[in-house]
């Protein structure tokens, strides 16, 4: 007979699944999603309904290894787990004294989302090093940055409410790929009549689903944005009380907004101006309307200013008042966890005396190969394949393979980073480990403790970075914390948020809803203002809602556009999650492919099925054309990631995108990059 055990999709998606797992004789035989959660409703994603064949996939890692090929060659040899660590501490040690702590660099992201093991033990054991600390701006910095100079706090409405709505945007956010557990609540919302309309330069599944699809030039959206508030404020179609009564500074926004007309952003962002006035108007005078605002529109480099733009959209039509009305981006902030006790930065004083330098995660390929005083001279790695999904990778790829260079990664495949590692460490999954899990895309705390036993000598980040806090010979108290005292410490944060959510309480029911309105009561963040600002309300601040095309954009730098006159966008695959199923044929075709305008490919000889050369003056990327009509001429698109090392030029799209930062939050650029594509001749 099979056990039926409750566990948590830690990938980096906002959905965070509540998954049931069939265990028979300490084997998965099944799983699915939780029937009873109440963003899960009982299905999973295409990518995670198989995730037990990742789980006991015969490449999976199982034992520490010892390069004993060249950097980058992928060859190894097993060792044991104390000469690894001894290796490592020894390592770390000769490092600090030489060069100092801060040569030493963490770097990892979000390949778990459980916050023990995306930042707990890990955060301890490098400020109490003194390493340098990584600025963890890789994915949401820009967005998070810009709602927050919206709203003053993260989050906002429940995916749950959605199905009240009449009309929902889809705004830079592919929801059935990357956020599927809110298409249901769409459904219902249009089989009662609402529409649903889609932004975005490409048109993908969710685009192909939707009433109305506007093509928009990348990184234009703050344009379109300014433009609706002209429309907006121009026709009164505001909500003069709303604006009165939780807002400032509209006086001077509507002035601002003035020279936005439809006209001007027409030509900035590809749509026609009747279609801009259209929208407006449909904005402001539908009731509740909802925008699905995701993390496409900031990896510009205007992307911090569009979101906050947008982000200001509903303040001013009044739609935060009604329930299935205003805008979600992300939910994150809501969950007040202690995270400064979990994370423990006060310990940077004991190593350092002053906080450590800050590194942007970014600009790995400078801060590899450039960085002075002192230079990174180990380099330690989990939750993240930096090779494959960093910007520049020419330049991250040089720096990976320097000899004088230590490297220590952590992970459940031999990634394109991995091959570059001096140590490769074996790690579980979240079947394997305890872990407390926050979304970004609804409201609910989760508990997973380990479903499965952890195969071979794999150990959890957590585990990992306790072992070896103590064989640097950490004696702080807090090294020998349990999982369970770091989980009570997180709750420990006395918000109201949070109150009466217990570990036992978590380990009955799997599942708690926040505390952000009474039970069986929709969640209204802002329908009585209450914005996350000092007073309260939100502050349109219209002098800094500029917009400038971007560099690397069809308005931008002409003499560059001249020699790469396309536009490329590298936005989610459909079928993994970012690299992390890179091994998968199916999500390797995916991200093998450029998709180009029928123009596009006809100017240049090409057919689908072509083999052809995507390029620019940081570096060059073999693909295969698919010319589909998913981008309109000037873009071609290509799903990301693909693991280098499966492609015949050893390079992903990330060998084209560049250093360039967002306007503000120090977000990458991923999609403002100017290419030429070629067809390669047989
Ligand atoms: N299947 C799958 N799911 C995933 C992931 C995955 O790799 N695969 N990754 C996860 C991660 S890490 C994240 S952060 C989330 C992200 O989730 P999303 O933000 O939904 O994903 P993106 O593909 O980055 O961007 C969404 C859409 O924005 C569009 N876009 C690109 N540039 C612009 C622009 O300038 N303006 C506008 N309006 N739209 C633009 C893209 O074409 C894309 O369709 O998804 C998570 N879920
Ligand atoms: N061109 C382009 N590049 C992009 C993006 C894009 O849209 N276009 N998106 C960007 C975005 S939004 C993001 S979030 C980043 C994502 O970049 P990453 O955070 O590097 O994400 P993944 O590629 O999913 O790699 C995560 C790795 O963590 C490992 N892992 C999972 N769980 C654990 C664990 O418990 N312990 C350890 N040690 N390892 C674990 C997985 O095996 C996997 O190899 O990529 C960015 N790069
Ligand atoms: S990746 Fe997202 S949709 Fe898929 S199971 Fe995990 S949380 Fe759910
Ligand atoms: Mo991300």
């Amino acid at each position: 007979m099979a056990e039926i055990r409750h566990s948590v999709c830690a990938l980096d998606c906002p959905d965070c699944c509540s998954l049931l797992i069939n265990v028979e004789d300490g084997r998965g035989s099944r799983l699915r999603g939780n029937p009873e959660h109440a963003v899960t409703r009982g299905f999973l994603c295409g990518k995670v309904a198989q995730y037990l064949e990742r789980e006991y996939h015969p490449e999976r890692l199982l034992y520490p290894q010892r390069r004993v090929g060249a950097k980058g060659e992928g060859r190894f040899e097993r060792i044991t787990w104390d000469e690894a660590l001894d290796t490592i501490a020894g390592r770390l040690r000769g490092v600090a004294e030489e060069f100092g702590s801060e040569a030493i660099l963490p770097y990892s992201y979000a390949g778990t989302m459980g916050i023990l093991n995306f930042g707990g033990m890990d955060r301890r054991f490098f400020h109490r090093l003194g390493a340098s600390r990584l600025d963890r701006t890789i994915c949401a910095s820009a967005g998070a940055a810009g709602l927050t100079q919206a709203l003053g706090v993260r989050y906002g409405v429940e995916p749950e409410q959605f199905r009240h709505a009449k009309l929902i945007i889809a705004w830079g956010a592919n929801i059935l790929g990357t956020n599927v557990h809110l298409w249901p609540f769409i459904v219902e919302a249009r089989r009662n009549g609402a529409k649903f309309y889609t932004i975005d330069p490409q048109k993908n599944r969710t685009g192909a689903a939707a009433d109305k699809h506007f093509f928009i030039n990348p990184g234009s959206d703050a344009a379109l944005a300014l433009a609706m508030m002209h429309v907006i404020t121009g026709e009164k179609l505001h909500d003069a009380e709303y604006v009165e009564r939780h807002t400032s500074g509209f006086a001077e926004l509507r002035e601002h907004v003035r020279e936005w007309t439809p006209q001007r952003a027409a030509e900035l962002t590809g749509i026609a101006a009747e279609e801009i006035v259209q929208l407006a108007r449909e904005y402001a005078g539908t009731r509740p309307a909802v925008i699905r605002l995701n993390y496409g529109v900031q990896r510009s480099e205007r992307g911090a200013t569009a979101t906050r733009t947008i982000a200001l959209l509903p303040a001013l039509t009044g739609a935060w008042k009604d329930v299935g009305g205003g805008l979600q981006l992300s939910t994150s902030q809501a969950f007040y966890l202690n995270t400064s006790g979990l994370e423990r930065e006060d310990l940077q004083q004991a190593a350092l005396g002053r906080e450590a330098r800050l590194v942007n995660m970014a600009h790995l390929g400078k801060a590899l190969n450039e960085l002075a005083g002192p230079p990174v001279k180990a380099l330690v790695v989990y939750n993240s394949n930096p090779a494959a999904i960093a910007p520049n990778q020419n330049a991250v790829l040089r720096g990976l393979r320097r000899e004088d260079l230590f490297t220590v990664v952590l992970e459940q495949f031999q990634t394109d980073t991995a091959d570059h590692a001096d140590l490769l460490l074996p790690s579980t999954t979240f079947l394997e480990h305890t872990d407390l899990y926050k979304a970004y895309g609804h409201y609910y705390l989760q508990l997973a403790r380990p479903a499965l036993p952890a195969p071979g000598e794999t150990k959890s980040n957590v585990e990992f970075f306790r072992l070896l806090g103590e064989r640097m010979g950490f004696t702080d108290p807090c090294f020998q914390e349990s999982d369970d005292d770091m989980m009570r410490g997180l709750l420990a944060s006395g918000h109201p948020f949070l109150s009466g959510i217990t570990l036992e309480r978590l380990d009955r029911e799997h599942s708690v809803r926040l505390n952000v309105s009474r039970e069986g009561e929709p969640f209204l963040p802002f329908a009585e203002g209450n914005f996350g600002t000092a007073d309260g309300k939100c502050h349109f601040h219209a002098e800094a809602l500029v917009y400038t095309p971007p560099v690397e954009s069809r308005h931008g730098d002409a003499a560059l556009r001249a020699k790469y006159p396309l536009e490329l966008i590298s936005p989610k695959n459909e079928d993994s999650m970012n690299s992390t199923f890179g091994y998968r044929d199916k999500a390797d075709r995916d991200t093998a492919t450029v998709h180009l305008s029928a123009d596009d490919a006809a100017a240049r000889g090409i057919q689908s099925g072509d083999a052809v050369r995507v390029y620019n003056d940081r570096g060059a990327c073999l693909l295969q054309a698919d010319v589909d009509g998913r981008v309109r001429p000037g873009v071609v698109c290509v799903p990301a990631v693909r693991w280098g090392k499966r492609a015949p030029d050893g390079r992903s799209i990330n060998a084209l995108t560049g250093d360039r930062l967002t306007d503000f939050g120090g977000g990458p650029t991923f999609y403002s990059c100017l290419v030429q594509v070629e067809g390669i001749g047989d």
